[in-house]
């Protein structure tokens, strides 16, 4: 690999990082308050099992998302099978198979099967009309994700699950602060679901919520993540560990309280990405609509390898010599993981668009840690890389 740098130094100077460069590493909000949380923690004792940092995050993030319900969970994974089971989704549910392969697998744990729906023409997220053409008489349900950020085709969606008595769930992990036709992700469907795991924009060490409007649901949901418990002896159904501790609500808390700072530093880093990074032949950068609300936590670029000349994975070891962890999210898609790969072998025939855009899909590194000089730095090496695409593609590839 070190060849590649020393061929591009050679071509006109690589530019240099001496730290490694991440694709979601934390934001980490005010150390002191939550230090002061911690100490509050250790003084009450109080450490989990729904204590006051967790029923405060709970109303917080309720409040801001304009729902009814936020049920705080240990992580969005755990989140997505207790709602989907409380939903009574059972048989086959209709998921994309571009979004990270919890999606999937929260549904195959409880055995039911996840359908992998193609992405939209040119787009990255799942496509309503391939959604429909999958309903069999065993379908209950559809998952929508709000893949970067940016939410799916909530309406399309919507009207599919109506006229098929289908539930319908987003997972949401990406998009907290994010909106859809101007109203707050969070309320739509039958539910929605947030991931506050460490890489995300707002985070609680681990952690995840189910959003609702649906009293019974969240009450249901309520119980399931405390094993089903009612009262203290009394256990009205099966149930299991979903809870979130208080340490996690007390980070979560603190992640709150900075989300202003987060997003000016993401769409900062994300508009120096576009401006730079436009004009490079065959790059193309998702672009955040800016009549919605955005987090712009994922930089995202497709390369076309018939334009540059180099491709997609010898850019990223590229960029990985030099110290950039661009990522492949989420290569090679999930219907290309096992169990699903044994399930269904020949899944890619119906996923041609999902197939193409995961080759050329590539994250790029933002977030507080990031900083101007290096979102400079990784425009100039992307621009030289694709300069000398063929003759790279020639030597390394
Ligand atoms: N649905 C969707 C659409 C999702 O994207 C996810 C999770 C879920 C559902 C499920 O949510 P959770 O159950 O996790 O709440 C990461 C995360 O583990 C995963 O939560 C996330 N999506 C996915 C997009 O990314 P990896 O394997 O790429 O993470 P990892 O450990 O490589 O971390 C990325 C980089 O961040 C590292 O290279 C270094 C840095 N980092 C990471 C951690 C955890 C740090 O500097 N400090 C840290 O503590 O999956």
């Amino acid at each position: 690999m070190k060849n590649s740098i020393n061929d591009l130094a050679l071509m006109g100077g690589s530019p240099e990082f001496s730290q490694p460069l991440y694709v979601g590493k934390p934001n980490i909000g005010d150390k002191e308050r939550f230090l002061s949380r911690m100490n509050d923690i250790l003084e009450t004792r109080l450490l989990t099992n729904n204590g006051p940092f967790v029923r405060e995050f709970e109303e917080r993030v309720a409040r801001m998302m304009g729902v009814k319900h936020c049920v705080a969970m240990a992580n969005a994974t755990v989140a997505l099978e207790i709602v989907t089971r409380a939903l009574g989704m059972e048989g086959e549910v209709i998921v994309p198979s571009m979004t990270f392969v919890a999606t999937a697998h929260a549904l195959q744990w409880q055995q039911i099967t996840p359908l992998f729906a193609d992405v939209t023409e040119g787009g990255h997220h799942i496509d309503p009309e391939q959604v429909e053409r999958l309903i069999t008489p065993r379908t209950t349900g559809i998952i929508g994700v709000h893949l970067w950020g940016q939410a799916c085709d909530v309406h399309g969606l919507s009207e599919i699950a109506r006229r098929h008595k289908l539930k319908l769930v987003f997972d949401a992990a990406h998009a907290f602060g994010c909106s859809y036709n101007g109203r707050t992700i969070g309320s739509f469907g039958d539910a929605e679901v947030l991931s506050f795991h460490a890489t995300k924009f707002v985070n609680s060490f681990e952690g995840g919520a189910i959003l609702t409007n649906n009293d019974e649901l969240a009450e249901q949901t309520r119980l399931m993540r405390n094993f089903g418990f009612t009262g203290r002896d009394q256990v009205i159904h099966v149930g299991t560990n979903g809870k979130m501790s208080e340490a996690s609500a007390a980070m979560g808390l603190t992640s709150l309280e900075s989300i202003d700072e987060f997003v000016d530093i993401n769409r900062h880093n994300y508009l120096l990405y576009r401006e730079l990074l436009t004009g490079i032949p065959g790059l193309k950068l998702t672009e955040y609509d800016e009549h919605e609300r955005n987090n712009y936590q994922y930089i995202v670029i497709e390369i076309d390898q018939q334009v540059t000349g180099i491709d997609r994975d010898l850019l990223q070891r590229i960029l990985h010599g030099e110290n950039v962890q661009a990522r492949r999210y989420f290569y090679p898609g999930c219907h290309r993981m096992e169990p699903y790969r044994s399930y269904f072998p020949h899944a890619g025939l119906l996923l041609p668009r999902t197939e193409a855009l995961l080759e050329r899909v590539l994250t790029l590194p933002t977030g507080s840690s990031v900083s101007e000089d290096d979102v400079r730095r990784i425009c100039a090496l992307l621009a030289l890389a694709i300069n000398h695409g063929s003759i790279l593609q020639a030597k390394l590839g």
